[in-house]
């Protein structure tokens, strides 16, 4: 399991700068994001948030959290899953009906496939998961997708990583960010964080939207708008809003 938590900035020129003089760029990459949901918004609206990249499925959950201190609430953390039948799992306990009659059906059929191959296989050939139909077997579609170019540098402080990104759709923000395999070390990430936005000269308080919080503001907001009454009812975690 790995733990994401980060925090989000609006790149100055003098925050820029701090960057280029004290940290080490190590890289740029450009990559492009699918997300996909059900039509009544049915994972979002719990904060899970189902994306492809770079032909890989990922699944970000939401995590409880316990106060607001201030650095807590600039910060978002999410857990990430990366692992497609876990993804899978997941999605279908979230979805809450055990997925669709048709994905169920498809399951079954692959795991007594898999049984009949591992009968007759004499070398072991890792599994792949070739079968791109279960997002629609479970009434997933694609609802948003935008290309971002990445610059990624690292700071002094260990593990804490910062990342600008321009998304297409014409955006830009940074986000410093901590990876922790354990809930446990959450707290010294936001510490790091915390560190790391005062190196960089992040005085503001103010929560800043991530790419996909603007990407549904301008292009989709009925969705957005449904996001913000579950936020009103309680149903997404305190701060993920503007992620
Ligand atoms: C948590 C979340 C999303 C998943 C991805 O968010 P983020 O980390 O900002 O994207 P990115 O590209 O930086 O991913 P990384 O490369 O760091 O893995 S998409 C939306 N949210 C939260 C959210 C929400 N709950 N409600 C609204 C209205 N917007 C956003």
């Amino acid at each position: 399991m790995s733990v994401e938590v980060e925090r989000k900035f609006i790149c100055s020129d003098e925050t820029l700068s701090i960057l280029e003089k004290t940290a080490v760029c190590v890289g740029q990459r450009e990559f492009h994001d699918q997300y996909f949901d059900t039509e009544s918004f049915a994972l979002t609206l719990q904060d899970f948030w189902l994306r492809k990249r770079k032909g890989s499925w990922e699944l970000k959950c939401p995590m409880s959290r316990s106060q607001s201190k201030v650095e807590e609430a600039l910060c978002t953390r999410y857990r990430e899953i990366t692992d497609v039948n876990e993804i899978q799992q997941i999605v279908r306990e979230v979805l809450g009906d055990g997925g669709s009659p048709q994905f169920d059906k498809k399951a079954k059929k692959q795991k007594t496939d898999e049984v009949v191959t591992s009968q007759s296989q004499t070398t072991d050939d890792p599994k792949t998961h070739d079968d791109e139909t279960w997002p629609s077997d479970m009434n997933l579609k694609c609802f948003a997708a935008f290309t971002t170019v990445r610059r990624s540098f690292t700071l002094e402080e260990d593990g804490v990583q910062v990342d600008l990104d321009q998304a297409d759709f014409g955006y830009n923000v940074g986000e410093i960010e901590v990876l922790v395999t354990e809930e446990k070390d959450v707290q010294s990430a936001l510490e790091k964080i915390e560190k790391a936005a005062q190196k960089l000269g992040l005085t503001g308080n103010r929560k800043i939207p991530g790419k996909m919080n603007v990407f549904l503001q301008r292009n989709l907001p009925k969705h957005y708008d449904a996001l913000m009454k579950a936020h009103r009812k309680g149903r997404l975690s305190k701060g993920s809003l503007r992620s």
